[in-house]
């Protein structure tokens, strides 16, 4: 009897996996986005601003305090597809976190969100830090987007320098205010459809199983 259900679970992990080959089947996905960046950049503001009043759970069970926000988006591909995304938003200091954390914290992530604040220059000198962190957690790269929020302040990080930068690095660049909201809807838009393009952790699920 248990022999027969792991067969049966075996042989519907296979089915996923060869429906997972073939887009153009299934019409639901599932991301999972990490929001990165320093201390008091706006990173939970922005988020909740995105998912308002959508369901969140706080995940510890990794060691790992993280609040993990759910929301349901269209993806912008030739045909119409709906995207679960799953924000992680740690709690703390990503930036003192030991290398084993990071590694739990981004596995298989689908897509980052790497955010500074345009009147802290401190928080837009950690990015390349932030890369090397992704490169070293990693062995593949996922689909990035650069965020310079609070756009509103003082610019303590001119505008050219972080266009320059973003072409350096040929990453999307969005300059938002978390508080308003402005931009920030186009930024897990971006997300969702760079996942969609590029994630080698996309995964897709038929819509009636
Ligand atoms: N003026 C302005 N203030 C902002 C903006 N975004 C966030 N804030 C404020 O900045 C402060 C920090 O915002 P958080 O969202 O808590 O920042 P965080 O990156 O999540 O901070 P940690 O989780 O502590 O790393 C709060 O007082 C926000 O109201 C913005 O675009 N403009
Ligand atoms: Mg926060």
């Amino acid at each position: 009897m248990v022999y027969r259900s792991k067969l049966h679970h075996l042989s519907l992990n296979l089915c996923v996996r060869q429906l997972c080959r073939f887009p153009k089947l299934v019409n639901h996905l599932e991301y999972k986005i990490c929001v990165l960046g320093e201390l008091s950049v706006g990173k939970t503001t922005a988020i909740r601003y995105f998912v308002r009043n959508a369901k969140y759970s706080h995940v510890h069970e990794i060691e790992i305090q993280s609040d993990v926000y759910h929301k349901r988006v269209d993806v912008e591909t030739p045909k119409k597809m709906m995207a679960d995304l799953h924000i992680w938003d740690y709690a703390g200091s990503e930036m003192t976190m030991p290398s084993n954390l990071w590694m739990k914290f981004l596995h298989e992530v689908s897509g980052v969100i790497i955010m500074f604040s345009c009147n802290d220059r401190s928080s837009f000198d950690d990015v390349p830090v932030l890369f090397r962190i992704l490169g070293t957690a990693l062995d593949y790269q996922p689909p990035m987007i650069l965020v310079a929020n609070k756009m509103d302040l003082s610019n303590e990080v001119p505008k050219e320098e972080v266009l320059d930068f973003a072409e350096k690095y040929d990453i999307p660049c969005f300059f938002t205010n978390a508080l308003t909201g402005e931009n920030i809807e186009d930024v897990f838009v971006a997300i969702s459809s760079e996942c969609h393009r590029d994630s080698p952790f996309r995964s897709m699920i038929p819509d009636r199983w």
